[in-house]
């Protein structure tokens, strides 16, 4: 790099690059300036936001250096790149993390100390980049924290949301939504007004011949809508590189408002088209596996897609490479099915705009892309009706039914007159009407199709996927199971931990190899080594015990069992099931004399969790949770035997605090639904225990850290289709015990019945489909187990200690590593200095 800066440059560029805080008097320097001059404010008034914001801008100087050097490097290696594109990006605060992967947050720490400022409270005030709905958009964010670390050369594309998820509110048990607004100062993105792209919708097609006989294509008229670049930095841990998240944002084509219709009087309508095109990317749609099939929707999808391929291709023009190498230069990652639409436009390019024959453009699509299957759960599958897709996108409905027709052509050689099959595997539903079935467009578009945990790339192999592998062999198909961030989830949410870790291992490496933690085994029977275990569990549940105080008004008394449940709400994720246990132990407790309640283990149920705003059944749960909790921690009887908490607005910076201070988490989906799950692996790395059904990635977390340290219970995958059949056409019963909680509920012990009959009568008379009651009483026994083994604190702390210490497999730099060997075949780039 260095070499090709010009001469009367290079002096100047070589005093800049040495020009970042060496010590804590730089960075006070740096944060003083950026007080003074960027936010043109004095010393004197400068409060914890101002703080905040001039250390992130210090910091941000500093990244921007690494990101400028770490693009030159990628752009001279020329080699192969991977495009992760995600609708959802789930970042949570920037801050923290930029300062830990940078390695400087002691330096920054001691500098806001002597300006006056707590580093915590700084830290507190930045507001969580919330771009995704739950685990999907974290695993994104976790592959982007990998793949900087481990020096791949990536980047990530997506939406850049004026509001993200919406905010939750708790108002008299009830949840409320309230906008997101989270632009209001961010210093962690750069516009690039320079790089934009213009995107087509609506129109038509016309088809000509040219002289050699090949029809031509053109799609014409419609509207266009502007995407603009916006950049975000994401550092690597303990690594110069620093990669790119690009997310798009939409604006008006003309950037202006109308003014003829201004001029003549037609003020209303003159900034139409403005905040029409804005619309597209205003707003994160807020379901959490579901899909809903509006037409925004699919528009977003367009716009965010044939943005990054138009950057692709045109980052891959440059190279003047041939276009047959475009797979060996690009590798394209579909996070779920929402930029499926990628396959089509880039044939669209090749084939329309490039003039490539179709076969051949085809070779180069589905060796470029690869498609990752988030879910099983029907509702969400992605389908956009054909209608739909004719008015938005008509060129692309061609050469849908054209990719369509080639492959069903290949499937009837392979299974000649076997209609069935050609209807189950056609990208087009057959239905009134026509549906684009998004997931088979995937697998047909790409190259490696992967589930996200063992159990769930089985599913989708016997299950949605089965006739596929019949057609393209089962080679086509892998799993890799998901990881997450040791940097974050460990290191950054649970210091004290991290620290004593480390001073068993001997550095911080293990947070770049998670292997390494088996090394923190040898120290389990060690007393002090336990003891500091036990009291880091302790100090992170009295800070989560006074936020609970602080949000909530309820005391909890740190020494109890904490039992956590913090995810989407979902009725497959089953909080309702939970909750009807609570009630059960509730029950049992008011049944006891004052002196056998006494031998009761406490607990501390904690909930928390947004419902989609549409999602009526979802909503309802957290009202009964909230109800019983207003019930049970004011009965003078129960005391601190057992209190429940709803916490509200559960977010990633909120998960950050909350996983460290569990002592148990729920992970009790019904089986076969939780596709991965990427909680439960938070929970065990930071010493909790968990309580979970054989599902998603439940099952290879009990295979690594042993049985005898996790908690299962419930019906096996395997099993549910036939007792679902039986819930059907056959008899069945609801749990006894399951009925005495909603004899409970319906006298009106938690307030007006009819507000919950919802969940009742899906168990009772709407065939239970998630198997609450099937479940419930190998639930309610296998909490009775835990409370005993809760009691035997020696022997908790070493199940909590095994556990961690096995958990090296969960990094998402192994999941990362598989993805680059199996599905992108790429390599790390080399950096020096490292
Ligand atoms: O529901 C899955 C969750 O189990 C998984 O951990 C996560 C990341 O792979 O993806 C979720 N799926 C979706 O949000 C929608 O497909």
């Amino acid at each position: 790099v260095e070499a090709s800066i010009p001469e009367p440059q290079r002096k100047a560029w070589l005093a800049h690059q040495t020009s970042g805080f060496k010590d804590k008097d730089g960075f006070e320097t740096e944060v003083v300036r950026h007080v003074e001059t960027t936010l043109a404010r004095s010393m004197y008034n400068c409060d914890e936001q101002a703080a905040y914001s001039a250390c992130s801008l210090a910091f941000r100087d500093r990244l921007i250096l690494e990101w400028n050097r770490t693009q030159q490097r990628q752009t001279f290696a020329d080699s192969k790149r991977v495009y992760y594109l995600s609708l959802e990006f789930l970042m949570g605060r920037a801050l923290d993390n930029a300062m830990l992967n940078i390695g400087q947050k002691d330096v920054a720490k001691a500098g806001l100390a002597e300006l006056g400022f707590r580093i915590e409270d700084v830290i507190e005030q930045e507001h969580d980049a919330a771009l995704g709905n739950g685990g999907l958009g974290r695993l994104a964010a976790c592959f982007l924290d990998s793949l900087a670390s481990l020096n791949y050369s990536a980047w990530g594309y997506g939406l850049r949301y004026r509001y993200g998820i919406f905010k939750q509110e708790i108002i008299d048990g009830y949840q409320v939504e309230v906008p997101d607004y989270w632009l209001d100062f961010n210093p962690w993105e750069f516009p690039r007004h320079d790089v934009t792209v213009d995107i087509q919708f609506y129109g038509h097609v016309t088809k000509r011949t040219d002289d050699n006989g090949k029809t031509i294509a053109t799609w014409e008229g419609g509207e266009i809508v502007k995407a603009v670049a916006y950049d975000v930095p994401i550092p690597g841990y303990a690594t110069p590189s620093t990669n790119n998240l690009r997310l798009w944002s939409s604006k008006a084509a003309s950037g202006e408002f109308d003014f003829q219709k201004f001029n003549s009087g037609d003020y209303e309508n003159s900034v139409a088209d403005q905040q029409r095109a804005e619309t597209i990317s205003a707003v994160l749609y807020p379901n959490d596996n579901l899909d809903r099939g509006k037409e925004l929707r699919l528009k977003q999808q367009y716009f965010w897609v044939a943005a990054s391929l138009y950057d692709i291709v045109r980052r891959f023009k440059k190279s003047r490479r041939a276009w047959k190498e475009f797979p060996d230069q690009v590798a394209i990652q579909l996070n779920d099915t929402h930029p499926t639409l990628a396959v089509v436009e880039l044939q669209r390019i090749l084939v329309d705009l490039e003039g490539l024959d179709w076969e051949e453009a085809w070779n180069i699509v589905t060796n470029t892309f690869g498609y990752t299957n988030h879910t099983v759960l029907p509702e969400a599958l992605e389908k956009w009706s054909v209608p739909l897709f004719q008015h938005l996108l008509p060129r692309h409905l061609q050469l849908i039914y054209d990719i369509n027709l080639f492959f069903l052509q290949s499937v009837e050689r392979k299974f000649p007159k076997d209609r069935e099959m050609l209807a189950r595997v056609s990208i087009i539903e057959e239905s009134q009407p026509k549906m684009v079935r998004m997931a088979h467009l995937a697998i047909v578009g790409s190259h490696k199709v992967n589930g996200v945990a063992e159990l769930h790339s089985d599913l989708i192999k016997t299950t949605i996927f089965k006739d596929f592998v019949e057609v393209f062999g089962p080679d086509k198909f892998t799993n890799v199971t998901n990881g997450i961030t040791p940097r974050r989830w460990l290191h950054q949410a649970n210091p004290r931990l991290s620290e004593l870790i480390s001073s068993k291992t001997g550095s911080q490496n293990f947070l770049k190899d998670l292997t390494e933690l088996a090394k923190i085994e040898h120290y389990k029977d060690d007393k002090a080594f336990r003891k500091e275990w036990a009291e880091i569990k302790y100090a992170n549940k009295v800070r989560l015990a006074k936020h609970i105080k602080k949000t909530t008004g309820v005391d909890v008394n740190p020494s109890a069992l904490f039992d956590v449940q913090v995810k989407r709400i979902h009725e497959y994720k089953r909080q309702q099931m939970n909750i009807f246990g609570v009630i059960h132990r509730y029950l049992t407790l008011k049944s006891l004399s004052p002196e056998e309640r006494k031998k009761f283990q406490p607990r501390v149920s904690i909930f928390g969790g947004k419902a989609a705003p549409g999602y009526w059944m979802a909503k309802q749960i957290i009202h009964l949770i909230n109800a019983v909790g207003a019930v049970v921690n004011n009965d003078k009887d129960i005391g601190d035997l057992l209190k429940v908490i709803f916490l509200e607005d559960y977010n990633v910076s909120k998960a950050e605090m909350i996983i460290p201070a569990s002592d148990l988490s729920e992970h009790i989906s019904t089986a076969g639904t939780e596709a991965s799950g990427t909680s439960n692996m938070k929970f065990v790395l930071n010493g909790g225990l968990i309580i979970g059904t054989c599902d998603g990635a439940n099952i290879e977390i009990t295979r690594e850290i042993g049985e005898q340290n996790i908690f299962l219970f419930g019906n096996l995958a395997e099993d549910v289709e036939d007792i679902r059949h039986n819930h059907t056409y056959g008899s069945y019963t609801v749990d006894p015990d399951l009925v005495k909680v909603f004899e409970a509920i319906e006298k009106g012990t938690f307030g007006e019945p009819n507000d919950f009959m919802g969940m009742i009568s899906a168990v009772r008379d709407h065939g239970d489909f998630y198997l609450v009651s099937d479940d419930f009483h190998s639930y309610i026994e296998t909490q009775e187990l835990v409370d005993k083994a809760y009691r035997d604190q020696e022997g908790w702390v070493t199940k909590s200690i095994e556990s961690v210490a096995r958990m090296g497999f969960f990094s998402s730099d192994r999941c990362i590593n598989e993805y680059a060997e199996g599905i992108w075949n790429i390599e790390p780039l080399a950096v020096k200095d490292q």
